[in-house]
């Protein structure tokens, strides 16, 4: 039988995870940590859990990752990176502390990163990808920086525009497959920028429907295995396109609440697998797009609290 979720097992496997220093995985993980706390953080959020992490602690701990230029590293001392500034400005839009850091500062930063073609680069090193586009506009809608004279919203609108395949789905630069993750990038980043007439929803709405395989798993693209993080991926689209019963709800819920850890908590990419922050994020977050009970609304454009997005006054 499908296990409910394991709600105070998961908040306990979140709150437990900083105590597992001497362990492989989390040193291995260390380029991640400040991703591993938005993970963690937004968890217990969504599982109407906030207190089960210290604030003060997270806050400091963020602010020992910034680099003079207003960046942020994946941890202290690490290189500052698109990706890691991101989950920065969530964590600390999320704890309402976004007046420890200087919003033109970092918006000035992204900036920097913006192209002539509108795409953005990860770093100093130019690796182009729509991930990145996603987070410049997701951190700069965080920021209320969305406009001139930071980035070129049109262009970085035509950059996203131009990876759309003959599918409907997007892929990681011009001409490249797509790819569940790259889509919820593309589509995410149109949302917040109020640009889904782009979006060819019906052609899109089916490919990302016929992402859902027969045990209720959703894969991320055609003859790919099942993944619970696909369930935020594909969903979080599906949502923003008002498409998401086109997928069938109840065997996707099974399917996640069997990825669980139920005596050790946190949720695995599939059914038997060792439970990880980053599946059990995009787990309790796509539960929560189904309408699972008594969890936290998410919104499907940030993966941050809708509570959190209505504070800042984002529409
Ligand atoms: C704030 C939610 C949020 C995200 C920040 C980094 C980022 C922006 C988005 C990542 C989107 C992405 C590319 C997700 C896919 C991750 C994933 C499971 C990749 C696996 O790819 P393959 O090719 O796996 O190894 P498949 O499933 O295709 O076999
Ligand atoms: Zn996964």
């Amino acid at each position: 039988m499908t296990p409910k979720l394991a709600v105070a097992k998961h908040v306990t496997y979140v709150q437990e995870l900083d105590n597992k220093k001497d362990s492989f995985e989390y040193w291995a993980g260390e380029h991640l940590r400040l991703n591993g706390v938005y993970w963690g953080l937004t968890s217990v959020h969504l599982l109407k859990h906030p207190e089960a992490l210290d604030s003060a602690q997270i806050i400091e701990y963020v602010m020992s990752c910034q680099h003079t230029n207003g960046a942020f590293g994946g941890h202290i001392g690490h290189d500052p990176h698109l990706l890691y500034t991101l989950s920065a400005v969530q964590i600390l839009a999320t704890l309402d502390a976004l007046d420890r850091i200087d919003a033109d500062q970092i918006a000035t930063y992204v900036k920097s990163l913006q192209q002539p073609d509108g795409s953005f680069s990860g770093d100093e090193y130019n690796e182009i990808d729509t991930r990145f586009s996603y987070c410049a506009v997701n951190c700069l809608s965080l920021l209320n920086r969305l406009r001139q004279p930071y980035i070129d919203v049109d262009r970085a609108v035509e950059f996203i525009h131009s990876c759309k395949n003959f599918d409907g789905g997007y892929g990681s630069v011009p001409g490249a497959e797509s790819h569940s993750g790259q889509i919820f990038c593309c589509v995410g980043a149109l949302a917040i920028l109020g640009r889904l007439e782009l979006i060819e929803t019906d052609r899109l709405g089916w490919w990302l429907a016929e992402r859902q395989l027969k045990n209720g798993g959703l894969n991320g693209r055609p003859e790919k295995l099942e993944d619970v993080c696909y369930s935020w991926w594909v969903l979080s689209c599906l949502s923003i396109m008002d498409r998401i019963h086109w997928i069938n709800r109840d065997s996707l819920v099974d399917f996640i609440l069997n990825a669980q850890d139920t005596e050790g908590g946190g949720i695995a990419d599939r059914p038997g697998d060792v439970s990880d922050v980053f599946h059990t994020l995009f787990g309790v977050a796509g539960l929560s797009l189904l309408g699972y009970p008594d969890l936290e609304p998410v919104d499907p454009r940030y993966c941050m609290p809708c509570s959190v997005i209505k504070r800042l006054g984002i529409q």
